[in-house]
């Protein structure tokens, strides 16, 4: 008992380090590439850092902030049919203010905190960018254009934002909302979570009836035409035929209708009896290896 304890408590301190998840710092790791590209080589990247020069209309900074966003697949948890989300959908500053984001990634996959529509004369491609294989953290700064405008913000990776990574970051008071953000807009093409599976059946069978039937055979029966013109099948059964072809006319010569026909009932029952003794000969072959196999059998 006392040796199971102590197993026990071995298994529980070495499983310990494995629980917890340990998040890649790249904040540190960064190599400037110039015009505010910055990446390493452990796959971390920012893009469009700008911790020093004022957009134009912007007297000064109207203020320092730093957040920190979460991204990952437990934060889209709250939102029906996603599949990844921040851990905030709606950011507001005002005009001018330096930003600093940390952006943290609670997934094992790539995601990125990307926002859009920046003036381009100051960032890359209108773009402020960061973008982590997780679970890592990385930082980057930028400094928030005057004016009332909605920003989006997303993941780039293919079909991240679509399931859910999308967020809108006003400045002032923005110029209107975004649609498709989780938990804030509606959806720009709403899931329907209504019934059970039983009733989505029901509806389902009910269309069916109401529905007439020719209108789903005509194109299957429209299409197996179109194939069966030289199809495989069509190809086999050609093959055999032309093949028994000259068998048969010997066989069936001077016989009248029904002895043709009782001529064909007895080659069908002379063949299923062949593949039922094959059938039973594979079956004895098997079962005597399988008695060799079994000690005292
Ligand atoms: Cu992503």
């Amino acid at each position: 008992m006392v040796k199971l304890l102590s197993a026990g408590a071995l298994i529980f301190l070495f499983s310990a380090p494995v629980l917890a998840v340990e998040y890649e710092d790249h904040r540190k790791m960064l190599m400037d590439h110039g015009d505010g590209h910055l990446m390493d080589m452990a796959g971390g990247m920012v893009m469009g850092q700008n911790a020093s020069t004022l957009p134009g209309g912007c007297d000064s900074i109207s203020e320092t902030k730093e957040i920190t966003v979460h991204a990952g697949h437990k934060h889209a948890e709250k939102f029906p049919g996603r599949m990844f989300a921040f851990d905030t959908q709606e950011f507001k500053f005002k005009p001018c203010t330096k930003l600093t984001v940390n952006f943290v990634n609670d997934d094992h996959v790539r995601h990125q905190w990307m926002m859009h529509g920046l003036p381009k004369y100051l960032y890359p491609k209108g773009m402020f960018h960061l973008e982590v294989t997780g679970p890592a953290k990385i930082s980057g700064t930028l400094i928030l254009p005057p004016g009332d405008k909605t920003y989006l913000v997303h993941c780039d990776i293919a079909q991240h934002m679509e399931k859910g990574m999308k967020a809108q970051l006003k400045v002032g008071k923005g110029d209107g909302d975004l649609p498709s953000i989780p938990g804030v807009t509606a959806y720009v093409i709403p899931d329907d979570y209504e019934g059970s599976l039983s009733t989505v059946m029901a509806a389902v069978l009910a269309a069916a009836q109401a529905a007439p039937i020719p209108v789903v055979v005509a194109p299957i029966a429209q299409r197996v035409e179109e194939d069966s013109f030289i199809s495989g099948v069509t190809v086999i059964g050609l093959a055999i035929g032309l093949l028994l072809a000259p068998f048969l006319a010997k066989k069936f010569k001077g016989m009248s209708a029904s002895e043709v026909i009782a001529t064909i009932f007895e080659m069908l029952r002379t063949g299923i009896e062949l593949i039922v003794k094959l059938l039973s000969g594979l079956l004895k072959l098997v079962m005597s290896n399988k008695n060799k196999i079994l000690p005292g059998g």
